[in-house]
């Protein structure tokens, strides 16, 4: 992560990360995400929300421990931090999975999704890799947010909630596929509802810090076919035991 980034990222509370998946992979995930969608979604449906996606095959399996993204996740989480949970959303039209209500903000606090800086080093809680497997185009709708509001004093007002009709102050993300945006859950963010031409689809890999969990449910490691000790170590429950790096 370097020092542009750095402050982009204090500064706003995400930054995308262009080519985080190469094109070989933008293909085989969604070869493989194809597979289920003939099994599991209906031609009527306009959203579907997908798990068990470690089981899916090796290529989604690999982003547990993306080298691409690994430096950012060292830096935003520190060492020894932890896969918390993680889902796949397809969104044809409209609504995502979750509605259009924008959530999370510094303000009131939540535990396990924050963000401190002190010193001279930043504390997150929950954080995501949101992976684009299409293009998002300006327009598109896709991943919206408040830039700054992981660091606000502030309630956000309830009536700005609502991203069908947003407030000026919320930003769409924007990136073609391959693009990672990496941000914490504590600042104001949102699916803005889809208006694409194509498919909008987005994997979420989402860490906390190696002694918190967001979900109630941990990994078995045991449950999943090939991975590798990092990847293992990554799958670790939480604990602060986890503040020794996994890589070492
Ligand atoms: O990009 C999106 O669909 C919104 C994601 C979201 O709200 C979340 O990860 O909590």
């Amino acid at each position: 992560m370097n020092e542009q980034e750095l402050f982009l990222f204090d500064l706003q509370g995400y930054v995308t990360v262009p080519n985080a998946l190469s094109a070989d992979q933008v293909g085989e995930l969604n070869d493989l995400l194809e597979e289920h969608m003939v099994a599991d979604m209906k031609a009527e449906d306009t959203t579907k929300r997908f798990g068990g996606l470690l089981n899916w095959g090796k290529p989604f399996r690999d982003l547990i421990d993306n080298e691409t993204m690994l430096p950012y996740l060292e830096t935003i989480l520190g060492r020894g931090f932890r896969l918390d949970h993680i889902y796949l959303d397809v969104i044809r039209a409209g609504l995502s999975p979750i509605g259009a209500g924008l959530h999370g903000g510094a303000t009131p606090y939540d535990a396990s999704q924050y963000y401190h800086y002190h010193n001279g080093k930043m504390y997150n809680g929950l954080t995501v890799a949101a992976y684009n497997l299409m293009d998002v185009n300006p327009g598109d709708g896709g991943f919206g947010c408040v830039p700054g509001s992981h660091k606000s004093n502030f309630r956000f007002p309830n009536e700005w909630r609502d991203t069908q009709n947003p407030h000026e102050c919320v930003k769409a993300v924007t990136g073609p596929a391959g693009t990672a945006i990496i941000f914490t859950e504590a600042m104001t963010h949102a699916a803005l509802p889809w208006k694409g031409a194509g498919e909008r689809r987005t994997i979420f890999f989402k860490y906390s810090p190696f002694p918190l969990s967001w979900s109630n449910r941990y990994y078995n490691t045991d449950e999943y076919e090939g991975l590798s000790d990092r990847q293992r170590a990554i799958m670790r429950a939480p604990s602060a035991a986890n503040r020794r790096n996994p890589y070492e």
